[in-house]
């Protein structure tokens, strides 16, 4: 079979905004809906390739799009080689320096460029990195936000169907009492065996992490995420150490080098990128390098859609965070078999918009 060869045309990016069937209330912020960038990349050679970016806040899709219309004029009439590009922009853009935006931006292309390739060749994109396209065991990391204990209850046991064997609960309330009380009444609603994640989103200082951290130790929690400053590795690597508990960190690290500054520091006992900060296909195969090097388990950060592939290739292997966002504009959303994501058996990442949905709930 021949290599594909393709090269760029145009790209299209579409700003919707999803209500959430759940929505979540962190410790940081509430999300109600998603706001999501939905992105065709079209070659000449007539392939699109597709990805999605999650902008967190309405006004970041915009800006999103508006980088990449610049990108765009300097990777038309290129090849779809998503590394050469990777490195061309990554050049391009370091006065500005490739974080926020730029990198969502830049992650959102190289999505796209692996689409194209994959759907040439004809193979999922999980075959066409090597592996094959298998079930990958999923978190559901839909709801359970803070909220009151009765809400909890119910949201915790509606969260099993599909046959999930792990949830997450967002913790972070003011008082460890109240932390505690979630916990247990989570807990108590799942039966044994079912696993319990949870996630302060940075809510803590180092010292109350410890002490809410040792708290938790004992409650049957799997891992315990972000409890402090994404950025304080000294401090996760000080939290880690006094916790029996898991420490899981990874959702803000920007980019493979950052992973790499993580693990030198042993800031954490498990990883876990997110697609468009580690930057995209290219970025995160550099990262699960690392942790397999490292010997350390590597979880998602939503996008299971893309991110069940990238598991199925992951030496280390852990935990796919499976929400349900972006299924309200997919023509064929992810599908959960028995806790699993099931990578779809057709060319490319799977991604395909349904047109009406998007029409339905366009923002630009
Ligand atoms: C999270 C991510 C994105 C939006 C809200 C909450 C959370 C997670 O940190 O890990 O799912
Ligand atoms: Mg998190």
């Amino acid at each position: 079979m021949a290599t594909p060869v393709l090269t760029i045309r145009s790209m299209r990016a579409v700003g919707v905004k999803v209500p959430m069937a759940r929505p979540l209330d962190t410790s940081a912020a509430t999300v109600r809906a998603a706001p999501l960038l939905l992105i065709d990349l079209e070659t000449e050679e007539g392939v699109t390739g597709r990805s999605y970016l999650f902008c967190y806040v309405p006004s970041a899709a915009p800006a999103i799009a508006h980088v990449l219309e610049e990108v765009l004029q300097a990777v038309k009439g290129d090849r779809v080689a998503p590394l050469e590009i990777g490195a061309k922009l990554v050049r391009r853009y370091t006065l500005i320096g490739v974080q926020g935006i730029v990198r969502m931006a830049l992650a959102g292309l190289d999505v796209a460029c692996w689409d194209a390739l994959a759907i040439a060749a004809g193979m999922p994109l999980a075959a066409f990195l090597g592996g094959v396209p298998k079930a990958v065991h999923a978190y559901n990391s839909n709801g359970l936000g803070l909220m009151p204990p009765e809400a909890l209850a119910d949201e915790a046991i509606a969260l099993l169907a599909g046959g999930f064997r792990a949830v997450k609960l967002r913790l972070g309330y003011p008082t460890l009492a109240a932390d505690l009380a979630a916990v247990r009444t989570v807990r108590r609603c799942l039966p044994d065996g079912v696993a319990l994640m949870v996630d302060f989103n940075q809510a803590l200082s180092r010292t109350e992490a410890i002490r809410r951290g040792r708290a938790l130790d004992g409650e049957g929690v799997y891992w315990i995420e972000e409890p402090i400053r994404h950025d304080d590795y000294a401090g996760c690597a000080a939290v880690a150490r006094e916790l029996a508990t898991p420490v899981q960190i990874g959702e803000n690290f920007s980019g493979p080098q950052v992973m790499a500054t993580v693990l030198a520091a042993r800031a954490c006992d498990y990883v876990m990128p997110d697609l468009e900060r580690i930057g995209g296909v290219s970025g995160w195969q550099r990262a699960a390098s690392l942790a397999a090097a490292a010997g350390i388990e590597m979880s998602s950060h939503l996008f299971p859609e893309i991110s069940a592939h990238l598991l199925a290739v992951t030496p280390t292997a852990h935990w796919l965070e499976y929400v349900d966002w972006a299924s309200p504009i997919l023509a064929a959303p992810l599908r959960i078999v028995e806790g699993a994501a099931v990578v779809p058996d057709r060319p490319g990442n799977g991604l395909a918009w349904s047109d009406d949905a998007v029409a339905h709930y366009r923002m630009l």
